[in-house]
């Protein structure tokens, strides 16, 4: 990053970092190469926030048609989420929370193993967590914990033994507003500060955690305001200004490489309810929600200033609708097609050998149920 782009991401700001308005007019003086972006890296972020709404609606299908068992939207999160991924290095660490589709599809998840997750089909983990709780060892991304914060305390403890390893690897974990209000987020904080692990935490401030507004998760005047107390950089950026969330990403794992733990807090908005479970409108202001996506809609704000830097026409992105339907509907047929995890595989992966006893009751399982017990 150029010296100048450095000179915009400050810790502390009173206003959010941010690189373009609510138009996608540039609001500061810069060009993408300064912050590492190519044609090809902005064209290739635009198709992954189209690509993560886009599966967002097939994800909330299905459930609705009975065919995956719950979901939760991350509409209009899609540049906190998609910008922060892309800058994660291929080496390092992932504590996402639940609301993190676009940095899971960034970094390569298969979609048909996200799809297959979510409808209870066999998939890398046995679909033995609840729906959304993706997770993929070879991608170093960490099973989503479902008590809120818990991956905090996790995720530094990660960053003690990566130092204690003298290995050169950084951690990023996210979290969400409320989670931001638990004993986990505090206990995190101190030990990455302490042991100066190379973690980041990522807050996407959303504004909600199911029903309860910001104005009655903290009385700080933001969440970032919080590093101070722990002597470490928090940064208070524009969630959707997927180039202020992927420059200041980018620039915190160079800190993290660094041994500077760091605290960013991306402002955004959920579309949604919070969950399959839930209806945000017997809670939230409807008013509220046209705001946010009328003014700050971060794929909206991405194609405008696309549009002004002329690498945008309606062709592209016809081609890129159709593309995406085509990818998601292929993955979800090839989703339907896998089994559900048979009983045996309860018992499978607790030990590496099998021992006698629990084979037994494999088997007695097996047999009853054949039997129709
Ligand atoms: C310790 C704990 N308390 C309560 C819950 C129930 N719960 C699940 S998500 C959630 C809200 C989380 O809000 P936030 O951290 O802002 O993330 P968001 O859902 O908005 O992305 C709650 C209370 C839980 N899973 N764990």
């Amino acid at each position: 990053m150029t010296e100048k782009t450095l000179d915009y991401i400050k810790p502390f700001t009173d206003e959010p970092i941010r690189f373009i308005g609510s138009e996608g007019e540039p609001l500061l003086d810069f060009k993408p190469e300064d912050i590492g972006l190519s044609e090809e890296d902005l064209k290739t972020l635009y198709y992954y926030m189209k690509l993560t709404r886009a599966f967002d609606r097939k994800g909330m299908f299905l459930t609705r048609s009975g065919k995956a068992l719950f979901y939760v939207e991350v509409a209009g999160q899609e540049a906190a989420t998609v910008a922060s991924g892309y800058a994660i290095p291929e080496n390092d660490w992932i504590f996402p929370a639940h609301r993190e589709h676009g940095v899971l599809i960034v970094r390569g998840y298969p979609l048909v193993e996200l799809f297959a997750q979510i409808m209870g089909r066999m998939e890398v983990n046995k679909a033995r967590q609840m729906p959304v709780h993706w997770g993929m060892r070879k991608l170093r991304i960490i099973t989503i914990s479902s008590p809120v914060g818990n991956q905090l305390p996790q995720a530094v403890g990660i960053g003690m033994a990566i130092n204690y390893l003298k290995r050169d690897e950084a951690i990023i974990a996210y979290v969400g507003d409320g989670g931001s209000s638990t004993g986990d987020f505090h206990t995190a904080l101190t030990f990455a500060s302490v042991f100066k692990t190379p973690t980041i935490i990522f807050v996407q401030n959303n504004q909600w955690a199911i029903s309860v507004p910001t104005k009655r998760q903290y009385g700080s005047k933001n969440i970032a305001i919080k590093a101070i107390a722990y002597g470490i950089d928090g940064y208070y950026i524009d969630g959707n200004d997927f180039l202020a969330v992927y420059a200041t990403t980018k620039l915190a794992f160079e800190k993290a490489h660094n041994k500077e733990p760091v605290l960013i807090e991306a402002m955004t908005y959920r579309y949604g309810s919070h969950s399959t479970a839930d209806q945000a409108d017997r809670y939230r202001d409807i008013k509220e929600l046209e705001y946010w996506q009328k003014t700050w809609d971060p794929i909206k704000r991405a194609k405008l200033y696309l549009q002004r830097i002329g690498i945008w026409n309606e062709k592209w992105e016809r081609e890129l609708d159709e593309q995406i339907e085509d990818e998601l509907n292929k993955a979800i047929d090839e989703a339907e097609k896998r089994p559900e995890p048979g009983p045996e595989t309860t018992f499978e992966d607790v030990y590496a050998q099998m021992p006698w006893h629990i084979k037994e009751e494999m088997e007695e399982l097996l047999k009853e149920i054949n039997e129709g017990a």
